[in-house]
């Protein structure tokens, strides 16, 4: 109870940042996730950006992680709402795409700063390092690295400002799925794993035998599998089911277990 509380006032402190820094913004470049970018989007932000009247531009990032026909279907459910592209920092494919859709954003303004707001672990850093054209800021595979806003200067006329993750609402389970909690802060991992792994299947149902040779379709069977396949086992010689929970939440926020959804999925198109 007292943690909850705890993680309550920080993520109250958090979104005080956020909110500071879009302030303080000509543009708001919102980064999602191109493997769910509906889930990651954080409709807080984007309302927040529209009450202050800041414009504001949707990146699709990872987009290495999924095929080019599903980028082109989110960009065009998410262009009905606001100006998006794509990108992968990874691939440094999108950068020119990045840089003239901020300066077409930025109505002439000489000076432009811009703030760079999403998801924890869609990619807030790395997108910053991409525009600064080096490693600026500080990226990870664990969600909630970036904690205090950090401004970069990108170009003469551009300043850039990093920002720590928005946390959404929703439940442990949603949240992992988004890839918004780190597998360590929960008490019990299994249940938002085994959602992950229903989730995963519904997307794509061969994807624990591509990922790891894993062909069972019930949830708690796959852990029980990764597990035995880690060799993760406690004490007694019995399978540490928790430890694969955290292993496969692990795998899915790094990239290394991919899976995605399609705007279909949502009833989008
Ligand atoms: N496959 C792939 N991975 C990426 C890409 N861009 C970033 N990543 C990875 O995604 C992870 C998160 O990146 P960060 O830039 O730290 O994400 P962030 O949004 O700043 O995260 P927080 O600071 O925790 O809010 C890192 O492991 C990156 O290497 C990309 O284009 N493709
Ligand atoms: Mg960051």
């Amino acid at each position: 109870m007292l943690e909850s509380f705890a993680r309550c006032g920080e993520l109250g402190k958090e979104w005080a940042r956020v909110r500071r820094v879009v302030q303080e913004a000509d543009v708001v470049v919102e980064v999602v996730d191109a493997r769910d970018p509906y889930a990651t989007r954080s409709i807080r932000v984007e309302r927040l950006a529209k009450v202050l009247g800041k414009p504001l531009l949707i990146v699709i990032n990872k987009a290495d992680l999924v095929p080019k026909q599903v980028l082109d279907e989110w960009k065009s459910v998410l262009e009905k709402e606001h100006p998006t592209i794509y990108l992968s920092v990874t691939k440094r494919l999108g950068t020119r795409r990045l840089w003239k859709a901020i300066k077409k954003l930025s109505s002439s303004r000489d000076y432009v700063t811009v703030a760079v707001v999403g998801l924890p672990n869609v990619g807030k850093s790395a997108v910053i390092n991409l525009l600064k054209g080096r490693h600026s800021a500080t990226t990870s595979p664990l969600p909630g690295y970036t904690k205090h806003p950090l401004t970069v200067k990108a170009a003469t006329w551009l300043k850039v400002i990093d920002t720590p993750g928005v946390i959404p609402m929703g439940s442990e389970e949603e949240l992992i799925v988004r890839g918004a909690l780190r597998p360590e802060s929960l008490e019990d991992p299994v249940p938002a794993a085994m959602k992950l792994v229903e989730v995963a299947l519904s997307r794509d149902r061969g994807v624990f035998e591509k990922t790891y040779g894993i062909t069972s379709k019930d949830p708690y069977r796959v852990l029980e599998e990764l597990a035995s396949r880690r060799g993760f086992l406690l004490k007694g010689g019995e399978l540490n089911v928790e430890e694969a929970a955290r292993a496969l939440i692990r795998d899915w926020q790094s990239g290394k277990l991919v899976f995605y959804s399609k705007p279909s999925d949502y009833s989008l198109s």
